[in-house]
């Protein structure tokens, strides 16, 4: 009885309702009304922004149609959710992608013609996104589109950040200079403020235990604020299922303290509110959010748990509606945590389970452990995430109670080795260590929380104990997992080894990680889905929605008409490329070269040093050829982009060297038509979507053991770029699909590093006696080949000295690795056919291949389409 109709006559109510636009007119005319209405606007004097908004509103009403129609079934059916808690979204633009899973992209192609504007035009007016830093977040919005194109009842948690990730700017030096991003200035047409969902998050205060016994405790004082959440639409492919992403705003609980206004302190009773926004206002700009940047960054803890408090006690609100016993929570409710950043969900269900719910210890423990699954992103130590414990004391005191009750009520005998586990002092990791890195690269505010540390706790000894939250999402979760074989392997043995010994194998899985092909293919290279769908002579809703169906082009690679068709598309793709860097560069680039791109997060790990030194290795062998010699070499233009982290000082020395160098090597008259270079400024998932179909080669070339996935890899063997790499993260499976010969592997294996870096510490060997070709290319740098010397230093001497990522150890190797792809390449008819069977063997790593494992062998979810006719 809960969805009758509310008041008066069913069949006006109906007649009412809008439906989902289905000819070129119904579009049009709603296009007209928003332009007269919502934008009250006048058609004669429509620009292009105008004409994107009204475009925008027009998709968005026939999102709403189909979301509001799953919200009605799914409250119906009441199935199991899952729900993914993610810090970062990196959606990227909608509407092209919201109008392709409607399959409306053409209707209103055509209708905005009739209107007088082009589609592409008004695609281009849309801002991204960036609620992200890379692929972390990149990969939570390929997992929203996944499930709903799977009709899995996922619904997506985060943070409706202010200014999302910073816009990179290149100061004629060549150093990065950071702007604000604040996306949200043009109104955002794709999200829906739902001021009437709101809830209370508390901080500080004290937490008393009740002293009988029972483990619980009251929690009160300190500061409240206010979750508001908006939601996002997220429209699945070919099918009305239209799932939920909710981010949440912090807001003041009161407009403003009253008690202080009349008090006459006007300044304190608007600080109380503007201590409450900034929680939800910056993302922050680290990948692999090191501690290295994050030390004590009280506000950071506070939006991990403002957002984890919000998400946990909606998820539980929408579980009470259903009038079942709390017991049966985890059949109706699954919650992934992408990375430690939302650990504290942990303890905050225990809070609630005990302090609310007046569970008993094991009975919440029994929930909670049943409740949650744990993905790991990285191993890379100085990433994973600790939290001081008197931090984690003074703003989660109740928090704090329960993680050392967790640790006693696990191993109360061992508890001294399992305390160990959980949390541990500082100087673990050198304090000194930190410090170095201090020096040179932390902002202020690190700087003096460190000193003040440093005062309170001399030395290493007595620092604060951190909480380890690796470690506590493993112990609370009911499942782990890492995002690529590899990777996962190595969780399994290194950082969460003990856990394994603990707690049996069986709780650590893998799913390797996988991209859309809707955004990563069809929407970035329509050209070449088109000849695909021709190709393969089935619907592209059939192959977009079964990857695995591209083995169908494997033999036309044997097809002279068919390469000639894929090749003019790749050129076609550069020269999409080319016109977008001088329209919004002003320089000129070669189509009639190799592509060769490596774009990511700046990180010495990623080793952008090696490409680097690689193209200078490049430029020098070149000004040694001839004339006659250099006509035989393979034309090539090598492509940066990627933003470092505001405070890494080393990977903004590494663009800043990238730079210095391109300005050399695309002046020098000897060499400019054999090899250019270009850092391509602000990279985007928008970027991204223009450089990776125009590529030749990416490289993909992390020390081996410490890219635990990679994603962008998987973007572009699916556009039929060929793959030079390490043996590391995805790039191994993705050699297993392909085959071997059809990528370009280099450099030590994941084994030896170890071993390696050992050496380099007690058994050094000079550069020009281990790799004289790299010792050349360096002494270039320093001997001021590209600009002020001094300045590139620290950098170098991060290779001459302890060299820590093996750019020593594996640079010959990977100039041995560039010639073969440049012999390849040589071979136009034999490259054509490797670049088609890559694209061919991709099918594995559609992000609906992973999230159907997440969802079958985690989750215990099943799909759940939307019919026709509910209403
Ligand atoms: C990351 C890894 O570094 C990537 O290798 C991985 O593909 C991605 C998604 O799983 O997660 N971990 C991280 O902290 N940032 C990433 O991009």
């Amino acid at each position: 009885g809960k969805d009758k109709w509310p008041l008066g006559e069913e069949k006006v109510w109906k007649n009412g309702m809008r439906a989902v636009d289905e000819t070129v007119e119904d579009i049009t005319k709603s296009f007209a009304n928003h332009v007269q209405t919502s934008l009250a606007r006048q058609p004669y004097n429509l620009d292009t922004l105008g004409a994107y908004q009204a475009t925008a509103l027009t998709a968005r009403d026939d999102l709403l149609v189909n979301w509001n129609k799953t919200q009605l079934h799914y409250n119906r059916k009441a199935p199991k959710r899952a729900y993914y808690l993610s810090l970062e979204f990196l959606m990227g633009r909608t509407l092209d992608n919201a109008l392709l899973n409607l399959g409306l992209k053409d209707k209103f192609t055509d209708g905005i013609k009739k209107l007088g504007f082009s589609i592409e035009d008004i695609l281009e007016q849309e801002r991204d996104a960036a609620l992200g830093n890379g692929g972390l977040g990149r990969l939570a919005a390929c997992y929203l589109d996944s499930s709903a194109s799977q009709e899995l009842p996922v619904w997506g948690y985060g943070l409706r950040y202010k200014y999302g990730i910073f816009q990179q700017y290149i100061s004629p030096e060549g150093n990065q200079l950071e702007a604000p991003d604040p996306w949200l200035d043009n109104q955002n047409p794709w999200e829906l403020p739902r001021l009437d969902v709101t809830y209370e998050v508390r901080f500080y205060g004290h937490a008393d235990r009740m002293g009988d016994g029972s483990g619980r405790a009251v929690w009160q004082g300190g500061q409240e604020v206010l979750a508001v959440a908006y939601d996002v639409m997220v429209p699945g492919y070919a099918t009305k299922n239209t799932n939920n992403l909710r981010l949440w705003e912090s807001k003041p609980k009161r407009g403003f303290d009253l008690n202080s206004f009349n008090a006459g302190n006007y300044e304190g009773a608007v600080e109380s509110s503007n201590s409450a926004q900034a929680i939800t206002s910056v993302l922050y700009p680290n990948d692999h959010t090191s501690c290295k940047f994050h030390i004590g960054k009280e506000l950071r803890l506070k939006q991990q748990y403002f957002w984890t408090a919000a998400s946990l006690a909606d998820i539980l609100r929408r579980f009470k509606n259903l009038g079942k016993p709390i017991d049966d929570f985890p059949d109706y409710a699954a919650i992934q945590l992408n990375d430690t950043h939302p650990t504290l969900a942990i303890p905050e269900l225990m809070r609630i389970l005990i302090d609310d719910e007046d569970l008993t210890w094991d009975k919440a423990w029994g929930i909670v452990t049943n409740t949650f699954f744990y993905t790991n992103h990285t191993v890379l130590p100085e990433a994973l995430e600790k939290w001081p414990v008197p931090l984690v004391e003074h703003v989660l005191p109740r928090h704090m109670q329960i993680i050392y009750d967790i640790v006693s009520y696990l191993h109360p005998i061992n508890m001294p080795v399992i305390n160990v586990c959980l949390t541990e002092p500082v100087g673990v990791i050198s304090f000194a260590f930190i410090c170095d890195e201090l020096l040179i690269s932390m902002s202020g505010d690190d700087r003096f929380f460190l000193q003040a540390v440093e005062k309170k706790f001399p030395g290493d000894q007595g620092m604060p104990k951190q909480v380890r939250m690796a470690h506590l999402a493993c112990i609370g979760s009911r499942k782990v997992n890492g995002v690529a074989e590899l990777h996962s392997e190595l969780v399994r043995t290194t950082i969460l080894k003990d856990f394994v010994e603990f707690e049996g194998i069986e709780k650590f899985g893998n799913v390797t990680n996988g991209i859309t092909p809707r955004r990563w293919l069809d929407q970035c290279n329509p050209e070449l889905s088109t000849l695909i769908t021709k190709t393969l002579k089935i619907d592209n809703s059939v192959w977009l929605k079964d990857l695995y169906k591209l083995e169908g082009l494997l033999p036309f690679a044997e097809d002279a008409a068919f390469r000639k068709q894929w090749a003019a598309i790749k050129q076609r793709n550069k020269e999409r490329l080319a016109h977008y860097v001088r329209t919004t560069l002003g320089l000129e680039i070669r189509t009639d070269a190799m592509y060769d791109v490596q774009i990511k997060r700046i990180h010495e790990y990623k080793r952008q040093t090696l490409n680097i030194l690689g193209v200078i290795h490049r430029y020098f062998a070149l000004k040694k050829m001839s004339a006659a010699e250099k006509k035989k070499v393979n034309r090539k233009v090598v492509f940066f982009a990627g933003k470092a982290a505001p405070a890494y000082y080393i990977a903004k020395l590494t663009i800043r060297l990238v730079v210095n160098v391109a300005r050399v090597i695309n002046a020098d008259p000897d060499t400019k038509d054999y090899l250019q270079l270009y850092f391509l400024p602000d990279y985007s998932v928008s970027l991204a979507e223009v450089l990776i179909p125009a590529s030749d080669i990416s490289q993909h070339i992390s020390t081996a053991g410490t890219e635990a996935s990679g994603t962008s890899n998987m973007k572009f063997c699916l556009n039929g770029g060929l793959l030079l790499g390490t043996v590391d993260g995805a790039n191994i499976e993705i050699a297993e699909e392909v085959g071997e010969q059809n990528v370009f592997f280099f450099g030590h294996l994941t084994p030896a590093v170890e071993d390696l870096r050992y050496q380099h510490l007690y058994q050094p060997v000079p550069i020009e006696q281990k790799c004289p070709a790299l010792a050349a290319v360096i002494n270039s740098i320093a001997s001021g080949a590209f600009g002020d010397a001094s300045i590139y230093e620290p950098l170098l001497n991060t290779i001459r000295q302890s060299d820590y990522y093996l750019i020593t150890d594996d640079f010959d190797s990977y100039i041995a690795a560039l010639e073969m792809v440049d012999e390849a390449y040589l071979d136009k008819e034999e490259w054509i056919k490797k670049s088609i069977r890559t694209t061919a063997k991709m099918g594995k790593f559609s992000s609906d291949r992973a999230i159907n494992e997440y969802a079958e062998s985690y989750w215990n979810l099943e799909a759940n389409p939307v019919p026709a006719n509910v209403d």
